[in-house]
C-alpha cells in the first residue's frame, strides 16, 4: 500500500489553502521581523542563535549511504532556531486560530493524482481515495529491508490529530512532535509563526552542535558511558522492538541530552522538514530533504540519526515519524 503513499498526490490542494494562509499573514510576519525578540506574537517556542560559521557537511564515511557523499565545506550565516521540534500543542494553537487543514486531512483528488502518476494509471478504488497518511505497523517477522511498505501502511483516518489511525488520540501526547504533517503543511505553519523551514545546511549546521566531522552530534561513539543519547529503535527492525531508550514510538521533545547548541532531538524521535528540494530520478513527485532520522532508525539499516543522513520526502506527504522545525533570519 506504500504505492499509495507515493501516488496519491494532493499538491495543487494543498497549495492552494498555502496561497491563501500567505496572503493573509504575510504582512504580520514582516512586522514581527523588527523584534528584538527571537519568538513571534504567534509562535512562543524557544529559539537559539546559532552562530554562523563554516563546516564539513555530508560525510566520506564508508558506513554512510551515497547521498551523503561527498564532505564538503559550507558555510552558513547565524540564525536562530527552535530549540525542539515543534509539537501537538503548538500544532493545535496554529490549526485553532487559523482553521488550517491539513493534508492527511483531506480527500485526494483523482483529477489531481492522476497528472503525476504513469499515464494510464487507473483510479485507485475510492475506498483507498480518502482522507489518510502513512503509519509505521511493525511487520510479524523478518521482512527484506528493502521494501518500507513491509512496515508503513497507508491507513484511512490517520492525521497529526490520529496519529495510528482514527481510534488514536495525541491527548497524552502534547509535548511530543506532531506528525503527519507535509511538506506544504510545515510552511503554512511557518507562515503563521513568522518563521521559515531551515535549509539542509542549517540544519546540518546546527545538528552538529559546533562539532567537526563526527559521526554523530555528540561524538563517535554512538552510546557514551552506555547512555541512550536519542530516541532510535532498538531491538530487530521493524519487526520485534525493545525500546531501551524508554519509548518504541514518539518522545515527548527534550527527553534526550541537547547537542552543543543546547538543541533537543536533532537525532532520532522525528525526521525533519528543510527547505531544499531533494533530486532523485526514481520519483516523479517533488521531494525535499528531510533529516535527522527518527524513532524507528536502526543502526543496522539506516543509523539515519547521523547528521549527514538525509533522505527525500514527497512534499505533499506526511507520516507517523516526520515533523518539523523552524529558524529566523535576521
Ligand atoms: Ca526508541
Amino acid at each position: 500500500m506504500l504505492e499509495i503513499v507515493r501516488t496519491v498526490k494532493k499538491t495543487s490542494m494543498v497549495a492552494a489553502g498555502v496561497a491563501v494562509l500567505a496572503l493573509g499573514f504575510i504582512s504580520e510576519s514582516a512586522c514581527r521581523r523588527s523584534s528584538s525578540s527571537p519568538a513571534t506574537d504567534t509562535d512562543t517556542s524557544p529559539m537559539l542563535w546559532i552562530p554562523p560559521g563554516e563546516f564539513t557537511m555530508g560525510t566520506d564515511d564508508p558506513h554512510g549511504m551515497a547521498n551523503e557523499h561527498p564532505a564538503h565545506r559550507v558555510r552558513v550565516d547565524g540564525f536562530w532556531m527552535d530549540d525542539h521540534p515543534v509539537t501537538n500543542a503548538e500544532f493545535a494553537r496554529f490549526a485553532a486560530a487559523t482553521g488550517y487543514v491539513t493534508t492527511a486531512e483531506k480527500a485526494p483528488d483523482w483529477e489531481e493524482l492522476k497528472k503525476q502518476v504513469p499515464p494510464g494509471t487507473p483510479k485507485p478504488d475510492a475506498s483507498v481515495l480518502v482522507p489518510g497518511s502513512a503509519v509505521f505497523v511493525p511487520p510479524r517477522g523478518p521482512v527484506p529491508l528493502t521494501d518500507v511498505s513491509a512496515w508503513f501502511q497507508w491507513t484511512p483516518g490517520a492525521s497529526w490529530r490520529h496519529p495510528e489511525g482514527p481510534a488514536s488520540t495525541i491527548d497524552d501526547r502534547s509535548a511530543h512532535p506532531v506528525v503527519h504533517v507535509s511538506w506544504d503543511d510545515a510552511v503554512a505553519y511557518a507562515t503563521w509563526a513568522g518563521k521559515e523551514l531551515p535549509t539542509e545546511a542549517e540544519w546540518e549546521f546546527a545538528a552538529r552542535g559546533g562539532l567537526e566531522g563526527k559521526r554523530f552530534n555528540w561524538g563517535d561513539d554512538a552510546k557514551p558511558a552506555d547512555r541512550h543519547m536519542a530516541n532510535t529503535f532498538q531491538g530487530d527492525f521493524p519487526y520485534r522492538q525493545t525500546a531501551e531508550d524508554g519509548f518504541s514510538g514518539t518522545s515527548p521533545v527534550k527527553s534526550f541530552p541537547p547537542n552543543g547548541y543546547g538543541l533537543f532531538d536533532m537525532a532520532g524521535n522525528v525526521w525533519q522538514w528543510t527547505a531544499d528540494t531533494y533530486h532523485s530520478a526514481e520519483s516523479p513527485a517533488p521531494q525535499r530533504v528531510i533529516k535527522g532520522g527518527s524513532f524507528l532508525c536502526h543502526e543496522s539499516y539506516c543509523e539515519s540519526y547521523r547528521p549527514s543522513a538525509r533522505r527525500g520526502m514527497a512534499s505533499d506527504t506526511g507520516a507517523s515519524h516526520v515533523g518539523f522545525r523552524l529558524v529566523r533570519r535576521e
